[in-house]
């Protein structure tokens, strides 16, 4: 899988690798802007054959120990290890993504399969428990019963890692599955079938169908013989695919947008303020759902914390991911570099204080690049502090008090996580009660281990993906009341 052109014309459907007649999609290196190969698109009537074979493979796989289940679980991890080279150059390709950031979409994918097989192995002890309550002549028990089959709708930014909280959980409950990747970046989710095949998993409990959203993907999403659809993706198409559920009665799991506050107090540690603050808007050029994309600064440290800032965006080397020493990549296409510069072109309208970037690279001949951006003092109204940029575009405003940090902090229609920085343990408890955000980072990096839970309030998503809740996400409960 060096440079040489990808080809993926069939769809991994109940076991085998079945030809797709459907229209060829080119996939683009964000670099050099050339394809750099295709899938062919699958359509409604192969959703449907997949579904089936979900549908099919579901009693045998359901029926099967939680242990069982792991040991699959962790061939699975094991099949992405083996291959881990190959994975790691085609991702680089695709997405553009530095070296390390590459590999971190395997090692989290591997990291959080593995945590999953543990807890399918603990659910063999919970899947049946006394419920206690007080009713004479009465006793209940509750059983935890999967889901069934279930669509997954996946998104380019961390095409891989997304998958596997989706899986890992998806799996270890008991669940079968029918996988979409992006059309943007759908290799190395195509691999998941090479995975299921080294993995010896049963024909039908893990299929893959590649294609566009309005197609393939609306497909998967009104099929009405899913029990679930999990989704990661944009607000906007996160809410087409509710609707498209309608079409029968489905579990729903939407991973959406976000626009993630970061919360700088004048007892700040600033140096650790400015390299969490850039870390959080460069991490994969900024194409994260938890990016810090609003930075709040306390008055009587904007001046100071601004200088760090400044010395932190001038460290960044912008590159194709094999270049020497650089440290990030292009956007991952062309439709998100429009967006990231219609953005900076928006605010040279708004009139935006700019101090760094503001534009596309201009050193490049080719590739979506674009500059580290640093906007000040930007109106509470702007569009830029209010939308989901996906890009490394940092806005800062100032507040006077912590009353108004937090009251700044939740003025926004997203709610998926939030950054506090300061050296007080009491103000950092206090402002992290009052943050309306799934998850909120206190003086550390916006990781998401596996063990913890990931999901939005607000319009950033429905349910919890990652830790026990991502395994309840796919299972359900069944009470059994007898009489004593
Ligand atoms: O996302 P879409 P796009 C945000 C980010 C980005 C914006 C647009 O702001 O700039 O979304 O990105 C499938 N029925 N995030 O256009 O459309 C599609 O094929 C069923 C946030 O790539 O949400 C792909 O598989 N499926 C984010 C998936 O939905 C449909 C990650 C995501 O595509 C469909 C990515 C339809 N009608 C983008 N239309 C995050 N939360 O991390 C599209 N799809």
């Amino acid at each position: 899988m060096g440079a040489e052109t990808v080809i993926i014309e069939k769809n991994f459907i109940n076991g085998a690798w079945e030809d797709s007649g459907g229209e060829k999609i080119a996939v683009i290196d964000p670099v050099t802007e050339q394809p750099i190969g295709h899938v062919c698109e699958a359509s409604a009537a192969d959703v449907d054959r997949a579904v089936a074979a979900a549908n099919a493979a579901f009693p045998a796989w359901s029926a099967l120990t939680g242990a069982e289940r792991a040991a699959f679980i962790r061939r699975l991890s094991a099949a992405i290890r083996a291959h881990m080279d190959d994975l790691v150059a085609l991702q680089k390709r695709n997405c553009g993504k530095p070296p390390a950031e590459a590999e971190a979409d395997f090692t989290g994918s591997i990291e959080c399969l593995d945590y999953f097989a543990s807890q399918a192995e603990a659910l063999d002890a919970r899947r049946q428990q006394d419920i206690a309550y007080d009713i004479p002549g009465m006793a209940s028990v509750t059983r935890l019963e999967p889901m069934g089959p279930a669509g997954f709708i996946l998104p380019w930014n961390f095409p891989m890692k997304i998958c596997a909280w989706k899986l890992g959980p998806a799996l270890a409950a008991g669940c079968t599955v029918v996988i979409k990747p992006s059309e943007i970046a759908p290799f190395t989710d195509t691999f998941w079938g090479l995975a299921a095949e080294e993995a010896g998993l049963p024909a039908g409990v893990l299929n893959v169908v590649n294609g566009r959203g309005a197609v393939t993907g609306a497909a998967l999403a009104e099929h009405p013989d899913l029990r679930k659809i999990a989704f990661t993706g944009s607000t906007r198409t996160g809410k087409a695919v509710m609707q498209a559920a309608t079409n029968g009665v489905k579990n729903i799991g939407l991973e959406l947008g976000g626009k993630s506050p970061i919360v700088v107090f004048e007892d700040a540690d600033l140096d650790l303020a400015a390299r969490l603050a850039a870390e959080g808007v460069f991490y994969n050029s900024g194409q994260c759902c938890n990016a810090t994309g609003r930075l709040l600064v306390q008055d009587s440290i904007k001046e100071a914390l601004t200088e760090k800032l400044l010395d932190e965006f001038a460290k960044v080397v912008l590159g194709a991911p094999d270049t020497p020493g650089m440290t990030m990549g292009p956007l991952a296409s062309k439709a998100q570099y429009d967006k990231v510069t219609g953005y900076m072109e928006i605010a040279r309208k708004e009139g935006l204080k700019c101090l760094a970037g503001g534009g596309p690279a201009a050193q490049f001949n080719s590739g979506y690049f674009v500059e580290p951006t640093l906007y000040t003092d930007v109106p509470r109204e702007s569009r830029l502090w209010n939308e989901e940029i996906f890009g490394p575009v940092l806005c800062l405003r100032s507040f006077a008090s912590e009353e108004e940090a937090v009251r700044e902090a939740n003025d926004t229609e997203y709610g998926l996580a939030a950054t506090i920085v300061t050296e007080d343990d009491a103000r950092a408890a206090r402002v992290a009660a009052r943050l309306e955000a799934g998850h909120i980072y206190t003086n550390t990096s916006v990781a998401i281990p596996p063990q913890t839970s990931w999901g939005g309030f607000k319009q950033s998503g429905i349910g919890r993906e990652l830790g026990p809740w991502g395994l309840a996400g796919f299972l359900e409960v069944k009470t059994v009341t007898s009489r004593a």
